[in-house]
Parts: C-alpha cells; structure tokens; sequence
C-alpha cells in the first residue's frame, strides 16, 4: 500500500499562515553529540597515524579487506575499462551531459574567471591574477547517494579552471564499486581514486598521509560524519558547502500541465524524506488539480515510500493572492532550485532575486538541470542562496592583487601612504614609502 502524500495546504489570506508557512520552512540539521564525538576522535588519528589509521578504519566500517591502503588506490586503467564496459546508450549520455557541463563552465571562465588589469597615465599597473588551486579533493558518497552525474558537476569546473590534480575518494562498502562513478571519474578528467569514505577519507585529503596526497580544497557531499569532517578541517583546507537536503519550488500560474508539475515535485522529493517540495500560485483550481495527479501518479513512483513521507513531512501547496505575492514568498524562502511553470517566465524572472538555480518556462523541468543542461547541479540549500551560489569554476581558482608602481606612481602615492602611516604610528612603513621619491 502506497501512502499518501498530503503537502500541506496554505493560503496566505489565512490568519495562521505566517506561524504554519514558518514551521513548515524549518530545518535545523541536528548536530549530533555522538557525531561530533567519533569524528573528532578520527581525524585525530588520521592526523597522528596517517596511513595506518585511514586503513583500520576503512577496514572497519567498509568492510574492504585490504593490507595496505595502496590497495585501496583504483588505477587508471579500471576507470577506463569502466568506462568502456557501460552499455552504449549510458556512455553516450554520460559523454553529452559532461560535453555541456563543460562546455557551460568555460563559459562561466570566460565571463568571470579570468586576469585583469588596467594601467593608470603615470604608469602604475593594478589588476588581479587568477590562478587554479593546485590539487583538490572530491568526495563522492558511496550506497544509495551515490551519483555518477556529481561525479561530472565537481570534477569538471575543477578542470576546466586548470586544477592539475583531482583526487577523487568514494567508499566501497564491501568492496563493492560503482562502475557508473568510475566510469565519471574517468571522462571527467578525475587524477587519482581512493576506495576510501567517511570522517576518515576527509582527514586523509586535509592533512595528507603517505599515500594520499594533501589537497587544497575539499568539495562533494555526503553523510552526517562527512559533513561533520569538512566542517572541522575547513581553515586547513577550504570546503565548498554543507548541503542541506534538496528542495524545489516551483511558481506556477496556471499554463502548465499539473502532472508534469506534479512529477516534478516528486523528482525532488524522492532524493530524501527530508526534501523540500513547494508549490506556489494564485490559482486554488489549479492547486487541487495538482494534488489530484499528485495521488493518481504516486503508487506507480519505485520511490514511492519516500516522495509520500517528503511530501507530507515537508511539503507545502501554497495558495497565493497574486503571482507577484508568489515572487515575494519564493524570495523569502531562497530555495535550491525555482521553477516558474508560466507562460510568462520572463515577466515574473525580474522580481526573484534568491535561489541557487532558476528554470525558466514549463519545458524546462529541473531534471534537466541535475544532469545534462549544463549548469552545475551543486546548488546552496536551506536558504543560503541568500549570500551564496552553485560551484562553480571560480570555486577551483583564487585571487592575487597585481601592483606595479612606476617611479612617477612612487611619488603621487608615496605622501598620501606616509600620511596614513604617520597616523597610524607605523614609521617604517611611512619611511618605506618616502625613500622611494625623498631618499
Ligand atoms: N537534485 C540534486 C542533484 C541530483 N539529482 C543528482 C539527480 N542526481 C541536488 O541538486
Ligand atoms: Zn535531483
């Protein structure tokens, strides 16, 4: 027997809407003492044993049996026999989906990923360098979360910025590999694998071991006690987010047909019980009609049992008074991925101003997004769009300020720098400056 999946109904003309819309929207992941605990204890080790402690622990918890964690490294070769082994249809989509990934994010270098500088008339050059970081590390959940298309959305703005070395770990729960994601690895351009996971995999790319190099930067996702991970190491390294689960909102005015809305909704939802599905819109016809082929598509869903708890522990049908109303609630809840299913998607786009990806038009289902469109499908979540945005290329560079001052340059600034350095009671930086027009 199928449950069903009842989002909750709101309508902001209801007295109670702000207290309802508010519970609803709240998500707190629990920091789990325990969590904590263990996590710290591992890394710990990790950084004391290297080596020898990333392989008890794999050994432990994943079962892989292995004597040395060389063992554990995947050579080139097995990504690409992987690669070679899939069916014909899955290789060709694979190699699509990552030839617009990639060519999406050299696009996205293109506009905003490259030097600049400009000269002032007395000579003096200013502008800033971008350069790749050298070696990053990619985690890559292993189990039921274990996407081949993430695999793509890391691995590729990584290269394409000029990243030299990918490391790439992923857990083998009894040894057992996932060809899909090593078949990623590989056409996405992934260095080094290690059949490594959890606290301790993250440990091993933030302080390096003997056979796992240290890395710049972590990025990927995964469970509580790798979130945990990259949260205590972040200032070793840098991380990129800790993702929240996934959510959709999708703003619709009426044009689209309720079942592809419908199914949409579910597409989020089935990732976790804990996602997010939300509909907007000033039509309650329409919302009914939508809730209607909500019931009538479910029982067929394989993931039924968890788009029907998502969907009623979290979910919510939202009646508004206006579209514009709908704009406004979307932008206070800055969700992971807004659909605007109109016929008028260009009207309303102007007025929303948060959300880590926006799908214009009711052809564009946001599945699309996650795979083969070409922007990347790491996304903030839990309202972070707010100060944040999807990884991206500018996410594997960094910054460094160019200043070249000419003899004249050395004169006009020189009195305004000794000026603020007297002020400030630094006398050699005051003189520094000084010497190089006074003597
Ligand atoms: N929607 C997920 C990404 C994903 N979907 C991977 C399917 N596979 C988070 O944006
Ligand atoms: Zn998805």
């Amino acid at each position: 027997m199928t449950p069903a999946a009842r989002p909750l109904r709101l309508s902001t003309a209801d007295a109670g809407f702000e207290a309802a819309f508010q519970a609803r929207l709240h998500w707190s992941e629990e920091t789990d003492a325990g969590v904590e605990q263990t996590v710290a204890g591992i890394l710990a080790d990790v950084k004391r044993r290297g080596d020898d402690a990333v392989l008890e622990y794999s050994n432990r918890f994943d079962a892989v049996g292995a004597a040395s964690l060389g063992e554990l490294e995947l050579p080139a070769s097995e990504l690409q026999a992987a690669f070679a082994a899939l069916p014909a249809p899955q290789r060709s989509a694979l190699e699509q989906a990552a030839a617009r990934v990639r060519r999406y994010h050299e696009a996205q270098k293109k506009a905003s990923g490259e030097s600049w500088s400009y000269r002032e008339a007395d000579g003096t050059l200013l502008g800033q360098k971008v350069t790749p970081l050298d070696r990053v590390g990619i985690y890559v959940p292993g189990g039921k979360a274990a996407y081949p298309s993430s695999v793509l959305m890391n691995a590729i703005p990584a290269q394409v910025a000029g990243v030299p070395e990918i490391i790439m770990v992923v857990p083998t729960p009894r040894g057992e590999k996932n060809l899909l994601v090593l078949a990623a690895a590989h056409l996405a351009g992934v260095t080094r694998v290690f059949r490594i996971g959890g606290a301790q995999a993250v440990g091993a790319l933030a302080y390096g071991t003997a056979t796992v190099p240290r890395v710049d930067k972590i990025t990927g996702p995964g469970n509580a006690y790798v979130a945990s991970a990259k949260r205590r190491v972040f200032g070793q390294v840098g991380i990129d987010m800790i993702a929240g689960p996934s959510e959709i909102l999708v703003l619709a005015d009426g044009s689209t047909p309720p079942d592809w809305v419908a199914m949409d909704l579910f597409s989020q939802a089935e990732h976790d019980e804990l996602a997010q599905s939300i509909l907007l819109c000033p039509d309650v016809g329409y919302i009914g009609r939508v809730q209607a082929e909500i019931d009538r598509l479910l029982p067929a869903m394989p993931r039924a049992q968890i788009i029907a708890k998502s969907l009623s522990g979290r979910g919510a049908l939202i009646h508004t008074r206006s579209m514009e109303e709908a704009c406004e609630i979307s932008n206070r809840i800055a969700p992971e991925h807004l659909e605007i299913a109109s016929s008028e998607p260009s009207r309303w786009e102007p007025l929303l101003r948060h959300a880590g990806a926006i799908f214009l038009g009711s052809f564009t289902s946001e599945s699309l997004g996650d795979y083969c469109a070409g922007p990347n499908h790491v996304l903030p979540t839990s309202g972070t769009a707010r100060f944040s945005s999807p990884l991206g290329v500018y996410d594997f560079q960094k910054r460094s300020s160019l200043i070249e001052v000419s003899e004249a340059g050395a004169r006009s600034l020189g009195p305004i720098a000794a000026e603020l350095a007297y002020g400030e009671g630094l006398q050699a930086h005051a003189r520094a400056a000084e010497m190089r027009y006074k003597g």
